[in-house]
């Protein structure tokens, strides 16, 4: 139990320093329904270093975590695209 705190404290550093994670809203033309956001989320959970993707078809965005260091926006963008969406816009949070 006393190395809890010293758990706590290493992971938060640890996510800090190596974790880099970044955020990103996604303008995504195409999405017109569930199972559109589905396969949009699913699709970006596979790319590795994707942390999180909420994908939301009525207002036609994402919004995605990743570490920037193993995956990049590109990577992302392109990975939607390929499912026949269009990313018109994104914008770091
Ligand atoms: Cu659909």
């Amino acid at each position: 139990m006393k190395y809890m705190k010293f758990i706590i404290l290493a992971s938060f550093l640890g996510a800090s320093l190596f974790g880099m994670e970044i955020k990103y809203r996604l303008s995504i033309k195409g999405m017109y329904c569930e199972s559109c956001q589905k396969s949009v989320e699913n699709t970006v959970k596979k790319i590795k270093g994707v942390k999180e993707i909420q994908a939301d078809f009525s207002k036609r965005e994402g919004v995605v975590t990743f570490d920037d260091t193993k995956a990049s926006i590109q990577d992302i963008i392109q990975s939607i695209e390929k499912l026949g969406y269009k990313v018109d816009k994104y914008q770091k949070l």
